[in-house]
């Protein structure tokens, strides 16, 4: 049976992973997914990441925000308002039962890997979802100083994306914890052992950053570069969603799929790009990955699945 293992971050991933669990046996699916997005808030251990997978894949996600749960109320939050709660995070009805059982469940001892099992299961999954760690890993970026402050200063990363629409300069990024922090069981032995690993469109600083920087993925990865592929999350040097172009010109990288190859060329031996930026193949090249160049918008999973045989090369 074919094995691959798919470094995650979000939506990107999310839409990917929907395709590929219909491209090969889902049984043989590892997903290894960002967990630096996390939060604790309302006293919830709130994991978008690994909801947006999970949700996405079991087909329940709401299609146009991309995270969350379709047909959602948000009767919650509107009560929350009435005390002055923190409601910048929309937390659907729905949506609660996923946090306050995986609170209740770590509470109780038990790893968010082994949590996040019981989640996957429940949706009806048969792939498997790994957060990269079970430790606590926090992405934290440094933005500019508002009047009058010395320096930058730090801030979370869902204050970065939601509460401030990640509309702010960055100069730097950080994973608070990852040096201290150990891959996830199953892992490593899915990075090492798949047939195949895909690097997700995902956003490269930020959703793929945070899984390298976690001791012995990197590695894990880079030791078996040639069967590694990664797919663009840029298109015409834009991201489809998210600040990935922006970020990777904040902090000195070229916005473009060529800025996306010389991150990734220790990485992976080759990578997807769209048609919108073929004429960019021959540079891709000479940054040492091979090129394939195809359809990498995402409108469905029938066009995930596309990608994906085109990356498996199937
Ligand atoms: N993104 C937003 O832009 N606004 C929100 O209010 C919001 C709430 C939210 C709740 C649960 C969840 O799993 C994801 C949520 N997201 C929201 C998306 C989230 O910030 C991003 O999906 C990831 O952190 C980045 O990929």
């Amino acid at each position: 049976m074919t094995s691959v293992a798919v470094l995650c971050g979000g939506v990107g991933a999310a839409r990917l992973l929907a395709g590929l669990v219909r491209t090969v046996p889902p049984a043989g699916v590892t997903a290894v997914v960002n967990t630096g997005d996390d939060m604790e808030l309302h006293g919830l251990a709130i994991s978008p990441d690994l909801d947006t997978v999970v949700y996405t894949v079991a087909g329940a996600v709401d299609p146009q925000r991309g995270w969350g749960l379709r047909d959602e109320t948000w009767n919650a939050m509107a009560a929350l308002e009435r005390y002055g709660g923190a409601t910048w995070f929309s937390l659907g009805d729905r949506d609660l039962a996923t946090h306050l059982y995986r609170t209740q469940r770590m509470r109780e001892g038990a790893p968010l890997s082994t949590v996040t099992g019981e989640i996957a299961r429940a949706w009806g999954l048969e792939l498997t979802v790994l957060p990269v760690t079970d430790d606590r890993v926090r992405t934290m970026l440094t933005i500019a100083p508002e009047a009058g402050e010395e320096g930058g200063r730090e801030i979370g990363f869902q204050d970065y994306f939601v509460a401030r629409r990640h509309a702010v300069p960055v100069s730097r990024v950080r994973f608070a914890g990852a040096d201290e922090a150990r891959p996830a069981p199953g892992v490593l032995e899915a990075l090492t052992g798949a047939d195949a690993v895909i690097i997700a469109p995902s956003n490269p600083i930020v959703s793929i950053g945070p899984l390298l920087a976690v001791p012995g993925v990197r590695e894990a990865v880079a030791g078996r570069r040639e069967s590694v592929v990664a797919i663009s999350p840029l298109v015409g040097g834009r991201a489809l969603k998210g600040p990935a172009d922006r970020l990777m010109r904040e902090l000195g990288h070229e916005d473009s799929v060529v800025g996306v190859a010389r991150l990734y060329a220790p990485l992976a031996g080759t990578l997807v790009i769209d048609r919108a930026d073929a004429e960019l193949a021959d540079e891709v090249r000479a940054a040492g990955l091979r090129c394939v160049v195809t359809d990498t918008i995402m409108r469905g999973p029938a066009e995930a699945a596309a990608l994906c045989g085109v990356a498996l090369g199937l």
